[in-house]
């Protein structure tokens, strides 16, 4: 009696272990900024370029029409986020930043949860330009980079309707996905336990 029940609970692990194999492949994250967390629009910002879910995404942008990219304006500011994927530190730079048109000068922070103390600035640049984040103080290599923020770094106002960074696009080059809890796993584990529990009146 004790060798069948210990044999239907052997059944019972497999068929988890099975299942659990079986289960949906993760998509793989791309490796471009996915969310918008908050825009601060600048002044002289056209109405045609102020929408900032145009920087998520692979780059597209174009200067006629002008298409695919957000002006940040004179004094403005954007927190793009990372939800399929982490930047990290490794071989080289690391981020990329795709500008569209005329060069403006930006400046460009970091941080692993965007919380307010949490951002390490990388430096500054103008038009598309990549970093090495390895290269700026505080910057750890085994941190996962979750958050973005770019600030008009024009000294001088620029005119509109596209003042400051015209920001298409936002690359990790060096990244990692981001796997999401495995819930399935989870509840399969639950169900087994139950089973076996009731398995024991045998
Ligand atoms: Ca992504
Ligand atoms: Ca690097
Ligand atoms: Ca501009
Ligand atoms: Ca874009």
């Amino acid at each position: 009696m004790k060798t069948a029940c210990l044999a239907a609970l052997a059944a019972l692990i497999l068929l988890s272990l099975t299942v659990t194999t079986d289960a949906a492949p993760v998509a793989i994250g791309d490796p471009y900024a996915d969310a918008v967390v908050s825009y601060t629009e600048g002044s002289n910002v056209g109405d045609n370029v102020d929408d900032p879910a145009l920087a998520i995404g692979g780059p597209d942008g174009t200067v006629t029409p002008a298409a695919g990219y957000v002006s940040l304006g004179n004094g403005g500011s954007i927190i793009l986020e990372f939800t399929d994927n982490a930047l990290i530190d490794g071989a080289g730079d690391d981020i990329r930043i795709f500008e569209v048109g005329n060069p403006d000068t930006y400046e460009l922070s970091i941080s692993v949860d965007g919380s307010n103390g949490s951002w390490i600035f990388i430096g500054s640049a103008s038009v598309t330009a990549s970093f090495d984040i390895g290269a700026a103080t505080g910057v750890s290599p085994t941190a996962q980079y979750r958050f973005v923020k770019l600030d008009d770094g024009n000294a001088i106002l620029t005119p509109a309707p596209v003042a400051g960074l015209d920001l298409d696009a936002v690359e990790a080059l060096n990244s990692v996905d981001i796997v999401p809890e495995p819930a399935s796993v989870a509840l399969l584990s639950l169900g087994s336990l139950a089973l076996i529990k009731r398995r024991r009146m045998c």
